[in-house]
């Protein structure tokens, strides 16, 4: 579809047009603006709302060595929380996956995705490069084409940004996706019966190391911000509200499923932030569109027991970000068309961890057999070096596909 042409539409150009302003889409911007390569960021919400968004805590090595390469891995280094291991925990007892010993030296850092996100965007700002937020009517056009373009309206003006390549970088439900006419796109869903229902407080996190907790009563999570800023979540039920949860009866439902030690010593305090998330696996194949690309949330979704979907969104703009550099260094055209391919073998590899992680440790039932069956997987992978291995390796991050 050609955008509506009109003299009351102000025409820009650029090389990249990025939909979205999420970690996907800035991470992308950022690398690209550092080779020179001219990019457009058109987001849908207000800076603040951007960074409203509670999400993501642990960054595997390959996402902090990417952050590091875009220049904004500073504030990370200095504030972030090197993790050498983490705890799983079933039949009120802790097993500790150490990370640093079974993958060689390899660990996880705590950073929160909404400092990563206030670095890149602080970034941007100060490299001048063009951002457009509080974007209404944003519209993909001609990706099939030479001649690319994205429409939208920001501060009561029409644009039109003619490029190269668009780069949908504007999540789940982003419009890049729903662009695709749906005879040229393959989507695999799993949705799961539960959702997490998550708090942020101003207490000091229950155990230095996060613990994954499978319970009788539902799954549990302990992570972290900081030394006095933690992260919990508890498995809920898909019809709960928000308003359901006192803070009073998160805390009592959180220390229930907890082994004895933890919950003993669980501070509590109110809470500065609570929302209920619903657990979903997704992916949609391909990832490229003519000269159009999905990257990060848009084109897949993992339940967050692996922690995974802001690394995952993280390889992916690593295979992008190098395809474009080569395109306009190195004039390789070829690489383009191997974007999805590449993508999703890492992809497909994480979103079976995610989905197998989220499996042992959460409640599907009332089916006591099913209970039975994951504290029986859970003791034989933590009793194995063969199993803590492979979740050592799963959850400290896969290797990057390298382009030749
Ligand atoms: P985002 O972050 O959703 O950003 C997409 C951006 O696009 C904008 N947008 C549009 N812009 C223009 N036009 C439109 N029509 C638009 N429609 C939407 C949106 O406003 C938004 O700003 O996708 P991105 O950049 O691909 O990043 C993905 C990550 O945000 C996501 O995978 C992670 O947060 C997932 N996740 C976790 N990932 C990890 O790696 N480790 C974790 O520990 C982890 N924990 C989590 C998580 C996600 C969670 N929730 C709430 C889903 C914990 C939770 C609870
Ligand atoms: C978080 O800190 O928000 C977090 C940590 C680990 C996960 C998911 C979320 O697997």
């Amino acid at each position: 579809m050609r955008p509506p042409s009109s003299a009351k539409h102000k025409l820009m150009k650029t090389q990249v047009a990025i939909i979205g302003a999420g970690p996907s889409g800035l991470l992308l911007g950022r690398l690209l603006e550092l080779q020179g390569i001219d990019n457009i960021v058109i987001e849908a919400k207000s800076p603040d709302y951007v960074l409203s968004r509670i999400r993501a805590g642990v960054l595997e090595q390959g996402t902090q060595t990417l952050l590091r390469e875009a220049k904004v891995g500073e504030r990370m280094d200095r504030e972030g929380h090197v993790h050498d291991g983490f705890a799983l925990s079933f039949l009120g007892r802790l097993e500790r996956i150490d990370l640093h010993a079974l993958t060689g030296g390899k660990t996880v850092m705590v950073y929160g995705q909404t400092e990563v996100t206030k670095d890149l965007m602080d970034a941007r700002t100060q490299s001048g490069s063009l951002s457009f937020y509080s974007a209404d009517d944003v519209a993909l056009h001609d990706f099939h084409s030479d001649h690319p373009s994205v429409s939208f309206t920001s501060n009561g003006q029409k644009h039109i940004v003619e490029c190269d390549y668009i780069a949908g970088c504007d999540g789940f439900h982003g419009v890049s996706r729903k662009s695709v006419p749906p005879e040229s796109i393959r989507l695999f869903e799993r949705v799961y019966p539960f959702g997490w229902l998550g708090i942020l407080s101003r207490t000091p996190p229950v155990s230095h190391e996060l613990i994954y907790a499978n319970h009788e009563r539902g799954f549990a999570l302990c992570s972290m911000r900081s030394s006095m800023l933690s992260r919990y979540y508890v498995q809920c039920s898909l019809d709960d509200k928000v308003d359901d949860w006192s803070d009073q009866r998160f805390w009592d439902e959180l220390r229930s499923r907890l082994p004895e030690d933890a919950a003993a010593s669980l501070i509590t305090g109110p809470s500065i932030e609570k929302s209920i998330a619903p657990l979903r696996s997704f992916v949609a194949e391909p990832m490229q569109f003519g000269r159009m690309f999905l990257v990060g949330d848009a084109a897949h979704i993992v339940p967050p027991t692996g922690a995974k979907g802001l690394n995952l969104a993280a390889s992916d703009v690593y295979t992008l970000y190098n395809i474009l550099r080569l395109r306009y260094q190195q004039n390789r055209v070829d690489l383009i068309a191997r974007y999805s391919e590449i993508c999703l073998r890492r992809i497909w590899k994480t979103e079976r961890f995610s989905w197998w992680m989220t499996s042992i440790l959460h409640k599907f039932s009332d089916d006591g057999f099913n209970q039975r069956i994951q504290e029986a997987e859970l003791e034989y992978y933590t009793s194995s070096l063969a199993g803590k291995t492979t979740i050592a390796e799963n959850y400290v991050g896969l290797p990057y596909e390298a382009l030749e």
